[in-house]
């Protein structure tokens, strides 16, 4: 946790900018994984209560009544029972107290607001709902049905949440550096301990279990796999082979709940193969090409078109593509080889404020996303870079035998496509590498101190040198 100030700045920073009403920022429950007393571990707080409220434990809600100045910490202080199982923890009050909040109440309180508000024909601000669980609680407190919540939620508070999260500060930025030498760990243990015969599940186990030594959790489910053409693909019990690529895309997320999200390709056996190295140095190339035009003021939507054209010509030379590469990337062609975007926001959540809406986070009244587009659609984060963004730089060119066999029984995009020469790729598997670029001041950065590498050659050499 931030001292109180932070929380307090926050919530003020947050009230200027809604103006009215009341805001209610709903915590996470406990969520039962196959019977009520065994849970999903370890809880995960909501995050943009954790972002205004900073307090951990389940079952709590936040509540800002901007126009009468008061702010009240909601929750049921845990009994005797509860005790005697978990041991004993700070009451709602004192948890209240540890981030500047005046007030707490029992949950029972949280009804009583809400009709009051409602009576009074005053706005009731929340953010989109995610869970089952709050979705129940919103429709018991303002009866709007579950499929009409979304619509419901409000555009200022979200507008709001999204300006101030998007903008990293030094302390948040310090949380980032901290768990990216987790996720350092975790993606070099991965290139040592891969070998042939070893299951993907294997060091996929590992690479959770580097997170949970630190005190951390994953930021998400590790995609460790020898097929890296499906995107998230997640470890299964075979067995690494001699001559394959394997793709690992893994991240921490720290005591605070910052993330890092990296990913590296690399050979099982420690050594590309030319055909290997003819693909993945393309990516390299996108990957480079994106950290030098990412900063201020620029698209991000034109940083991922760079990418898709130093891709698209790159597959040209290979024979796989063809045409020119223009109308190939305005007809949608280079997504055979990158069915998605170039980055996403990163920060309290992998893909930061996802639960916000996409269209809010990655795009804005100038940019706006392509839906129409296969591929395009898939690109999270589109509009002007701002000076303490964190964005992911993770390109990758895949070989999709679905993919390719849908396009050529459809034609699609049968100008720039060579079909013969992409079947010849159905075994290739995927590529994918990815970094995370924090916007400075007229430039960007890499975060982490150490760089997981990534050119081929430092990759054969760090497998060399630790296995
Ligand atoms: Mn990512």
């Amino acid at each position: 946790m931030f001292s109180k100030e932070t929380y307090i700045n926050r919530r003020a920073e947050l009230k200027k900018l809604v103006k009215s009403g009341v805001i209610i920022l709903f915590g996470n429950n406990e969520s039962p994984a196959n019977c009520p007393a065994n849970g999903y571990y370890p809880f995960r707080q909501d995050s943009s209560f954790l972002y205004y409220f900073g307090q951990q434990r389940d079952g709590l809600v936040g509540v800002i009544d901007i126009d009468e100045n008061t702010e009240t910490l909601i929750g049921n202080d845990i009994d005797i029972e509860d005790i005697v199982w978990f041991g004993s923890v700070d009451t709602v009050h004192d948890m209240a107290s540890q981030v500047g909040v005046n007030n707490s109440a029992p949950m029972s309180a949280l009804k009583t607001i809400c009709e009051k508000a409602l009576t009074k024909n005053r706005k009731i601000h929340f953010l989109p709902p995610y869970r089952s669980d709050i979705k129940i609680q919103i429709f018991d407190l303002l009866n709007i049905h579950p499929d009409k919540q979304k619509e419901a939620a409000s555009l200022d508070l979200i507008h709001a949440v999204v300006k101030m999260r998007s903008v990293k500060t030094e302390e948040e930025i310090a949380e980032l550096e901290q768990v990216a030498t987790i996720g350092y760990e975790m993606h070099t243990t991965a290139m040592k301990i891969s070998r042939p015969g070893v299951t993907e599940k294997y060091v996929g186990g590992q690479l959770i279990g580097i997170a949970n030594s630190f005190g951390s959790m994953v930021s998400f489910p590790p995609i460790f796999s020898q097929h890296g053409e499906i995107m998230h693909g997640i470890p299964s019990m075979a067995e690494l082979k001699d001559g394959r690529l394997v793709l690992c895309d893994c991240g921490a997320e720290n005591m605070n709940h910052y993330c890092s999200d990296n990913t590296r390709t690399f050979p099982v056996n420690g050594k590309f193969t030319q055909r290997q190295l003819d693909v993945y140095n393309a990516v390299v190339e996108a990957h480079d090409k994106a950290f030098e035009m990412s900063k201020p003021g620029v698209k991000y939507m034109d940083v991922h078109f760079a990418a898709c054209r130093i891709i698209f010509d790159r597959m040209k030379e290979l024979g796989l593509a063809k045409g020119n590469t223009d109308d190939a990337l305005a007809a949608g062609a280079h997504a055979m080889f990158l069915p998605h975007g170039l980055g996403h926001m990163m920060g309290i959540d992998v893909h930061d404020m996802e639960a916000l809406g996409q269209i809010y986070v990655g795009f804005d009244d100038e940019t706006r996303p392509n839906l129409e587009q296969f591929g395009t659609n898939c690109l999270r984060m589109g509009r002007r870079l701002q000076e303490g963004f964190v964005v992911t730089d993770e390109p990758g060119i895949y070989f999709i035998p679905d993919l390719i066999d849908e396009w050529r029984a459809k034609k699609h995009c049968a100008e720039f496509l060579n079909f013969d020469k992409l079947d010849e790729y159905k075994d290739f598997g995927g590529i994918r590498i990815e970094d995370d670029l924090l916007i400075t001041k007229d430039d960007c950065r890499f975060i982490g101190e150490d760089r997981i590498p990534y050119h081929a050659k430092d990759v054969e050499e760090y497998i060399a040198n630790n296995r």
